[in-house]
């Protein structure tokens, strides 16, 4: 199939970290992936080398969609689908107008809550043009369109880290309100000649002194990011791919939410917690909580030093239980898959292609 993928970059890595992950593996089944987006400098980063033929990313910026004669897309799909307030080029209208019968599947920001699940698959009509617009929800459960797994390396799937006493290996990629402060200088004090814990900081956050134990992580392709978190012991992840990747990674992890202003994150926050701590002990499930409220400024109380210091115990209960998460997901619903079985059911025409 020839597949459209819109990705308009709204901030930071996520929007175009999904839309290529999602590209990548499609073109990798085989299928021709054209990729429209808006910010060239995003996608050098996370995609310095091209290494399949099949993806071609164009610059939407730089290149008059109107005008240009274009093949016909069997499919068009737009991760986390944005209004005009957020992007002022809405190329997304002008391959509306091109492709008004292309089955259109708009991809939702990942989420835990319950509502989702009825609201996957649903259908809405633009009484303008009539363009039919299929919303797709990315999810845990069985009745949501799932995760995207299917590139998760098998070689590090199911590894467990060497644990040692000697020390720890923690990752942290955070917005800048996260408490790093706080993590740095909690570890700092913990560090002796037996026990060292090493902190890496990914992201453009602020060099730290040459005393902590921290260090900055230059960014990495993505295609090199799962290799990287599987260096590490305890991750800090924030926004959705990443936090996604920490799940596949099988470590525990502290997840920094992306915060949205009508503070609709805490209830996704809290959702997702209920659903992957509720294999865990009471007291660890407690200490693995007051680290995330901290972590994302919800709980002013809780000192973020403090709660780092009460999870270190509860480490290796963790340890197992990330990796039965690992399972699960890994076992669960793909996202690739579930999109490319969505079109498959559109007309008989896709049904009909042997390459689906
Ligand atoms: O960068 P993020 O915070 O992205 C976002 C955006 O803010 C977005 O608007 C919002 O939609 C979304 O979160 C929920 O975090 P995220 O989602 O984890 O994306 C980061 C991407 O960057 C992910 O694909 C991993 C990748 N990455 C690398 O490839 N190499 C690196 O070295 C690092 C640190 C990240």
């Amino acid at each position: 199939m020839h597949i459209g993928i819109v990705c308009k970059v709204i901030d930071n890595f996520g929007d175009a970290g999904f839309s290529l992950r999602l590209a990548k593996a499609l073109a990798a089944r085989g299928h021709h992936v054209d990729l429209f987006h808006d910010e060239s400098a995003t996608f050098q980063a996370l995609y310095p080398y091209r290494d399949n033929d099949n993806l071609t990313l164009i610059d939407a910026n730089k290149t008059d969609l109107e005008i240009e004669k274009r093949h016909s897309l069997d499919l068009i799909l737009e991760p986390f689908g944005t209004s005009s307030e957020q992007t002022l080029l809405r190329f997304d209208l002008i391959l509306k107008r091109q492709f008004p019968h292309t089955p259109w599947l708009l991809i939702d920001y990942l989420s835990s809550e319950k509502w989702i699940e009825h609201f996957h698959l649903s259908t809405s009509v633009d009484p303008g043009t009539g363009h039919v617009t299929t919303f797709f929800y990315p999810g845990f459960t069985d009745k949501t369109g799932g995760l995207i797994h299917c590139d998760y390396p098998t070689r590090l799937a199911g590894k467990r880290q060497s644990t040692s006493n000697t020390g720890l290996n923690v990752f942290v990629f955070a917005y800048p309100t996260a408490p790093i402060r706080k993590l740095i200088d909690a570890c700092n004090s913990m560090n002796s000649t037996e026990y060292a814990i090493k902190i890496g900081l990914a992201g453009n956050v602020l060099p730290p002194e040459p005393e902590d134990c921290a260090s900055l992580v230059p960014f990495v392709a993505q295609s090199e990011f799962d290799e990287l978190l599987a260096q590490y012991d305890v991750l800090f992840v924030r926004g959705e791919d990443s936090f996604v990747r920490a799940q596949l990674a099988g470590r525990p992890f502290v997840w920094q939410i992306y915060p949205t202003k009508d503070d609709a994150h805490l209830d996704k926050l809290v959702c997702f917690y209920d659903l992957y701590a509720s294999g865990l002990g009471t007291d660890c499930r407690l200490a693995l909580w007051n680290c995330w409220l901290a972590w994302n400024g919800i709980d002013l109380e809780i000192d973020f030093g403090d709660a780092w210091t009460a999870l270190l115990p509860h480490l290796p209960e963790l340890h197992d239980h990330a990796l039965r998460w690992q399972s699960w997901i890994l076992n669960g619903k793909e996202l690739v898959k579930e999109v490319l079985t969505w079109c498959s059911l559109q007309t008989p025409t896709l049904r009909e292609k042997p390459d689906l």
